[in-house]
């Protein structure tokens, strides 16, 4: 390690891990240099049964498969807290110029109210749709206020990393509308779409902190200070925020539970991934530029790898996902798997042609890899054979598009993303209805 690095790694915990993602001489770009691998075929259970039919993969095969991710990727979750409450903290009819219903629910995850951690909820609702509405659901990086310029919108307090408008890891309105361009909420209720959004870290704050701060000690057992090596990291507690999103949703008239897309981009797109995959409540999930631990094939070693990923972000796996560093092919499942999971429910996976890190090819490959217990539940898949080129997305039960540009989410994403909603919501207009 070089002086500068070793001084970096100290001094600024962020930078260091960059540049040990920039620097170290493996990061593997060149697709010939891929190594041959063998993924895991999803229909053939660990006993040896091939699955030939709905019943065995339901039955039997997806739940084993969905117990693999959890001891050795994600970690297992909790469910929802007895105590879980819901208050509508600030409503306006007239927002947006009188285009939307605003809406700010506060999701507390235990009885003590006041000692949090909890969850603020913002909704926004197309005025004029008819009840109940479809609804894209997604975590956000920046605070809610981040998401749109609207004055309204209430400033998180929870840790927040540095940024544009963090003043000592708080939200200020400085940080107002700073993430807007990930967010076309306009565009999403003229097409008859709510939209709502968390901050992830109301759920848990995104540093390695040894799991004291967030909801991961709310479920501690006596004595126990930090999660087992096959409970949840950081990735399975926003999962599991989104989940409890999902239970408010289930108390709003105004909202269709059932035709709810979960949506997330990169480490929030492995979690809107992992979210879909458990929770079967949702109806479309759409993973942008999700890439390692996400969408993207673990084998294949291009861009961020395992080891990269769990020595960057030791928090987000869990424990035990830390003994395949280096040892992809020891690993019981790879993430073409994690996208079977969520079959036959539309999944859409989004690829950037400039996002090399998070391995586009792999992402393709590992929706491909579900497609054959799409095909066995009935639906047509991913109906395409090879990668499609920049900007002509895919539509089948399994969607996909390689954009054209870097490491983000886009209007050109969320347009596809109601293309994708209308069609497997049989919503024939993309107007409001
Ligand atoms: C990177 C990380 C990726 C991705 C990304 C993000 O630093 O290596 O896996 O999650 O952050 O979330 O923006």
């Amino acid at each position: 390690m070089s002086w500068l690095r070793l001084v970096l790694f100290v001094a600024v915990p962020f930078m260091g891990s960059l540049l040990y993602a920039l620097e170290a001489p493996s990061v593997n770009y060149d697709e010939s240099k891929v190594p041959a691998y063998t993924l895991p075929d999803p229909l053939v259970c660990e006993d040896g049964t091939v699955v030939r039919d709905a019943a065995t993969w339901m039955q039997k095969r997806r739940p084993e498969l969905l117990q693999l991710f959890q001891t050795h990727v994600y970690g297992r979750s909790p469910g929802r807290p007895a105590d879980l409450s819901f208050v509508l903290k600030s409503r306006d009819d007239n927002a947006l110029g009188g285009k939307a219903v605003r809406k700010e629910v506060r999701i507390h995850f235990s009885a003590k109210k006041d000692e949090g951690p909890g969850m603020d909820l913002l909704i926004y609702l197309p005025k004029e749709a008819p009840r109940p509405v479809p609804v894209f659901l997604g975590l956000n990086f920046r605070g809610n206020h981040a998401v749109h310029p609207d004055p309204a919108i209430s400033i998180p307090t929870s840790w927040m990393r540095p940024g544009e408008g963090v003043v000592n890891n708080r939200a200020t309105e400085a940080g107002r509308g700073t993430a807007a361009s990930r967010w076309p909420i306009e565009m999403v209720l003229e097409h008859g779409y709510g939209v709502a959004t968390a901050y992830y870290g109301d759920i848990d704050p995104d540093f390695d902190d040894g799991f004291q701060n967030g909801v991961h000690p709310l479920f501690y057992k006596e004595g126990q200070t930090r999660p087992a090596p096959d409970e949840w990291g950081s990735i399975g507690a926003w999962a599991w925020g989104l989940s409890r999103a999902m239970d408010y949703f289930e108390t709003d008239d105004d909202i269709d539970e059932k035709r709810v897309a979960v949506l997330g981009h990169s480490r929030l797109g492995k979690t809107a991934l992992w979210a879909g995959a458990q929770d079967e409540r949702f109806a479309i999930v759409i993973s942008n530029n999700s890439g390692c631990g996400g969408a993207a094939l673990s084998r294949r070693r291009f861009g961020e790898t395992v080891a990269r990923i769990n020595t960057s972000f030791p928090h987000w796996f869990c424990d035990n996902f830390k003994k395949y560093n280096n040892n992809e092919d020891a690993l019981p499942v790879d993430q073409h798997e994690l996208i079977a999971l969520i079959a036959p429910r539309p999944v859409y996976i989004a690829s950037a042609t400039e996002d090399l890190w998070a391995d586009p090819r792999g992402e393709f490959l590992a929706a491909k890899g579900a497609d054959p217990v799409y095909k066995l539940l009935g639906t047509e898949g991913l109906p395409v054979e090879d990668m499609p080129p920049p900007d002509q997305p895919v539509m089948g039960r399994i969607g996909y598009h390689l954009r054209t540009g870097k490491h983000d989410i886009t209007a050109y994403d969320w347009e596809q993303y109601i293309k994708f909603a209308d069609k497997h919501f049989g919503r024939t207009t993309s107007k409001v209805e």
